[in-house]
Parts: structure tokens; sequence; C-alpha cells
């Protein structure tokens, strides 16, 4: 039998802002493997698959937050265990950027549990903008809601991505969160588009939702005006004390096909492979860059939470034969290079180490 199974042809070069939800479920409900079929075809269209960029979180102020996000572990309504902390101070900020940095990331994202910013805490941020910055990284901030006035401060010292995610369905949102709206958080991204800076919004998925939740989530994301240049799809990580704690787990499958069917929507983003890797095998990662995730946080924690080791990530770029993204715009593009090709080699000494001690 010779009949070719290639799919119709697609109109590669469209970006569109007008998917209606019947479109985006029938993506979702392709065969899995005309799905990746699909999404690597966009991918490889605006992006080189064999390239992953690297970002490094950093919980700049830790706990006591007064909202109540239901897969939490930062709000002060569940008794998970968490120290609270005090805002960062601005050196130790930049010392662990700089750390980052060394380790190959070129992104630094700063996170606060904040339902937003006050305007005493405004100095400190800015400050530690401008001091990672200096150090020739990205910098990303994720603080909650933002007035246009504090979005204009953050984009005039030089933010380059602000991550606001809308993390669910505009119909499932209220299950999760009671405290704050889905309007607010579109205002929230108006804001930090009017201000010039990019945008990082995503959402979670696994914590109960429907496939027509995350096709909601996709829609609402692929029919913003311009689409987020960077979207994290995370995987809910259960915390106990949250009121996901114990959420049954979601089908590795239906992730994968969430990032997939994001790519295909917005096929000039960056669409990260977000929270829950450490609760993933390394298959299940490596399908989820053939469906076209191509960003990672990157270092032992999230905010609050374990992630893979460096080592261990860099291991899996080895086998894989993918390369951490160099930052395009930026002055010592070489030596960024070389720190990139060191890392990948130092990993590569590691698992020949522990295959020999087999
Ligand atoms: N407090 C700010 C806010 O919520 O806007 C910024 C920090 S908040 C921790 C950033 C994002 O982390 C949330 O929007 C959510 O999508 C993600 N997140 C938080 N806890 C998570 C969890 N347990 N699993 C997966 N993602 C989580
Ligand atoms: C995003 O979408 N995921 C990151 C980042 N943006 C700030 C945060 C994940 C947090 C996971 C739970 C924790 O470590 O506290
Ligand atoms: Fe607070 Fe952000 Fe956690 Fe919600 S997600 S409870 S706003 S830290």
């Amino acid at each position: 039998m010779n009949a070719s199974f290639a799919p119709a042809p697609m109109l590669l070069n469209e970006v569109r802002h007008d998917w209606t939800r019947a479109e985006i479920t029938a993506l979702f409900a392709l065969p899995f493997s005309d799905l990746m079929f699909q999404a690597q075809s966009v991918h490889r269209a605006y992006f080189n698959p064999n390239e992953v960029q690297v970002s490094t979180l950093c919980s700049i102020k830790t706990g006591a937050c007064p909202e109540d996000c239901a897969y939490c572990p930062q709000s002060a309504r569940y008794d998970t265990g968490l120290e609270r902390e005090k805002l960062m101070a601005v050196e130790k900020v930049i010392e662990e950027a700089r750390a980052a940095k060394a380790s190959g990331a070129t992104r630094f994202c700063m996170g606060a549990a904040w339902r937003s910013p006050k305007g005493k805490d405004m100095p400190y941020v800015t400050h530690m903008v401008k001091g990672v910055k200096a150090l020739g990284m990205e910098t990303c901030m994720t603080l909650g809601m933002l007035d246009e006035q504090q979005a204009q401060d953050l984009a005039d010292a030089g933010l380059d991505y602000y991550n606001h995610n809308l993390d669910t369905s505009p119909e499932y949102y209220g299950e999760i969160i009671t405290t704050r709206t889905y309007q607010d958080r579109l205002q929230t991204l108006a804001n930090v588009r009017k201000a010039g800076m990019k945008v990082c919004c995503g959402g979670i998925v696994g914590m109960g939702e429907e496939e027509n939740d995350r096709a909601g989530l996709l829609q609402q994301l692929a029919n913003m005006p311009e689409h987020p240049e960077s979207v994290p799809i995370n995987m809910l990580v259960k915390v106990g004390g949250t009121p996901l704690a114990d959420q049954a787990d979601l089908d590795p499958f239906d992730f994968i096909r969430t990032i997939a069917v994001a790519r295909i929507l917005m096929p000039k983003s960056h669409v990260r492979l977000s929270a829950g890797r450490e609760q993933m095998n390394e298959q299940t990662q490596a399908m989820a860059f053939l469906a076209g995730a191509n960003s990672i946080f990157y270092g032992e924690k999230l905010l609050t939470t374990p992630n893979p080791e460096a080592n261990k990530d860099m291991q899996l770029f080895n086998k894989l034969g993918i390369k951490p993204e160099a930052y395009e715009v930026h002055e010592d593009e070489g030596e960024q290079e070389a720190m990139i090709v060191n890392k990948l080699q130092e990993a590569q000494l590691d698992s020949m180490f522990y295959n020999a001690a087999k």
C-alpha cells in the first residue's frame, strides 16, 4: 500500500487571532500522530527545533500571600508549612542572578508572592531589574497585578518580560481563584503591553479542568491582539495543605496535546515546558519538546518547589542533541556560547562517570 498520509497543507506563515473554540477542540481531537506532525511542522517553520531557551526562577518574596489561588503553596490561607520571608535584599538577588548566568541561564525571572506591589516596594524591584540587566541577562518579573504607572516604572527600569498567567479558562477560573477576576488579569496584561514590555502568559493544567477548559485557556491566549512572546504551560505541582493537594493526575498525553495545540495556535511564541518537570520522566519531557515546547525553567528550584537538577537537564539536552538558545541581542554572545558549550561538556563528562560507575 502506498497511500500518502500527509495532512492537507496548512498556511504555516499565517499568525491568527480569531480561533474559534470548535477549531481548537478539533485540534485536541486529532489522532496523536497527526497533532504532533502539525505541531512540529509549525515549530520548524519558525524555530530551530534543537534549541531550547533556559530561564532561572528566583523567589524574591516568599509566602504569606493574601490571595486564595487553590494551587498555590504561598497563599496565607493554606497551611503548607512554608516559612514566610521578607523581600530579598537587592544585592542578594543580583548574586543569585550571577550564579544563574554562570550555570548557563540567559533569563532571570523574579517572582513575588504579592497580590500587587506596594508603592514602597517599587524602588527595590526596579533596582533589581537594573542590577540583573547589568550582568547581561534578560529580565522577567511576576509580582501580581500592576496598574499603568507600575508597569511603566518597570519598563523604564529596563524589564524585558512580565509574567502574569490567566491560569485556566474563563469558565473554570471561579473554581480556582475568588480574590481577583479574569478581567483584572486581562487589565494587568494590557497595562504591561501598553508600557512596551514583552508578555509571558500561560496557565496550569491538571487542576481538575476539562479538555474544553484547556481549549478555552489557549483560545484566550491565541486571540489576544498580540500573542504573548512566552507561553508557560505548567503541570500542577500538588502541594500538601492546598485545596488541590489530592487532585487526580492528568494523563501525560493530555499534557502533551496542550503543548502541541499551544504551538499550533501561537507559532512565533516560545512555549515553555514549565512547572511539573520534576514529576515527569525524560520521555515525557522529550515528547513535550517534540510537540513544540522550546523553553524551560532551569535550576534546582522553581519558586518554592523542586525542579530537576541543572546537570540532569544538561544530560537530557545532550541525549536529545538540544542546545540552550543564546540570548540574541547580547553583546558577549561569544562568551555566552562558550558558557553553554562548557555546561554541555560538563554534563557529558558526568554522565560518562555515572555510566562507568554502573
Ligand atoms: N503572585 C504573583 C501572581 O500570582 O500573579 C506571581 C507569582 S505566582 C506563584 C506565578 C504563577 O505560578 C501562578 O500564576 C501560577 O500559574 C504558577 N503556580 C503557582 N503555584 C503553582 C503550582 N503549585 N503548580 C503549578 N504552577 C503554579
Ligand atoms: C509560571 O508560569 N510558572 C512559574 C513562573 N511562571 C513564575 C512558577 C511555578 C511555580 C510552581 C510552584 C512553586 O515552586 O512554588
Ligand atoms: Fe499569591 Fe501568586 Fe500564589 Fe496566587 S499564585 S496565592 S497571587 S503567590
